[in-house]
């Protein structure tokens, strides 16, 4: 415990001296990435998120120069209903990911609070044990970015993780629309983590989200749970057959967890394991990142062209609402409009 106020307490200390200094450059985030630093990664996760013009550009510097670094990870989504037992689970499983002498690097997407130093104590209290490990690093991450649409943060700080030699990166997400899309955007394997309730189990779930996962885990299947469990494992695994098949040609599995009892924590490793090798095997891994890769590009493009409107052109966006509003002109039209009227 008191190993853990320390460690946060240095955290503060050095972002709020970096606040006043900020005479840190390239070198400094890079060769501190480099030796694994995670005061440093913590640093640099904190630049890439920031709005200043100065650090975007720093931050820009930064990801450029790492990136032939990066991709080595593997990447795992997990999301779920609040209180589904998301982060419970992420520090038994990432417990058992560093027992295997793997380090892992754990990052929450808060999508309430778009910046959260704030809840850096609250996630790491929470992850307790997995947060004192050497192997592990915890971070709460924003939703929102200057680097490039809703996820654009958590995407570089993926590649940050890695450049610090973080062999599994885990994205906690909160099951709601945008983000849950958005980690599904960035990650080879996407865990859903379900409660099993006591009615019909599969009227609370959305065909969306079944067909974008690659493997779901009912959670806490323990004590009076176990039986429940099983019976909503036996009808997820069903539905999820009626989903055939992704473009991965993978079957998604079923399996059921408890992080009190610590059940299920090998299985989901070994789950995902074997996902890696069918998908190394047919190719749908290397197409994946690609995919992933333009898809990022694409929807930083989307946002850099919107941002740049809305700085050039604030007044005729006032004006040109009011036009809409009264009809004078179709909105489409006033979008064409805007455009033409932009410099480049
Ligand atoms: N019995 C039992 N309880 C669990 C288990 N895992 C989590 N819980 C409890 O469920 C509650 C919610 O767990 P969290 O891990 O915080 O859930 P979460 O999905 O991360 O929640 P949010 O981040 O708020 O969306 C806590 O009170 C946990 O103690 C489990 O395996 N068995
Ligand atoms: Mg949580």
């Amino acid at each position: 415990m008191l190993s853990l106020n320390l460690e946060i307490l240095m955290e503060f200390i050095v972002y709020f001296q970096n606040l006043t200094i900020m005479n840190v450059d390239l070198t400094y985030y890079k060769e501190g990435l480099i030796r694994s630093d995670r005061i440093i990664l913590g640093q640099a996760i904190t630049l890439i998120e920031s709005d200043l013009v100065e650090d975007r550009r720093l931050a820009d510097e930064l990801i450029e120069n790492i990136l032939p670094k990066t991709g080595s990870s593997i990447r795992v989504g997990v999301t779920g209903a609040p209180g589904a037992g998301k982060s419970t689970f992420i520090e038994v499983f990432g417990k058992y990911i560093t027992s295997l002498g793997k380090k892992v690097a754990v990052l929450t997407i808060d999508p309430s609070s778009q910046k959260t130093r704030g809840s850096i104590l609250g996630d790491k209290t929470r992850m307790e044990e997995l947060s004192r490990d050497s192997l592990a690093f915890i971070r709460p991450t924003a939703a929102g970015s200057a680097a490039g649409g809703v996820s654009g943060s958590t995407r570089e700080a993926i590649l940050l993780c890695e450049v610090a030699g973080y062999e599994v990166i885990i994205v906690e997400t909160v099951g709601v629309g945008q983000s849950q899309v958005g980690v599904r955007g960035m990650v080879d394997f996407f865990l859903l983590l379900m409660l099993a309730g006591a009615g019909d189990e599969l009227q609370g779930i959305k065909k969306g989200i079944m067909e974008m996962v690659d493997g779901m885990a009912i959670t806490k299947a323990d004590g009076d749970n176990v039986a429940k469990a099983n019976h909503a494992r036996a009808d997820y695994q069903n539905a999820l057959h009626l989903f055939q098949t992704s473009e991965s040609g993978w079957v998604p599995r079923v399996i059921t967890t408890s992080a009190v009892a610590k059940t299920g924590i090998k299985e989901t490793w070994d789950m995902i394991e074997s996902f890696l090798r069918h998908s190394a095997n047919n190719g749908f891994f290397e197409r994946q990142r690609n995919q992933q890769q333009l898809s990022w590009f694409y929807s930083a493009l989307d946002s850099t062209i919107r941002d740049k409107i809305i700085r050039q052109s604030k007044d005729a966006l006032a004006s040109i609402e009011k036009r809409i509003l009264s009809h004078q002109i179709s909105p489409a039209r006033a979008a064409q409009h805007i455009l033409e009227n932009l410099t480049f």
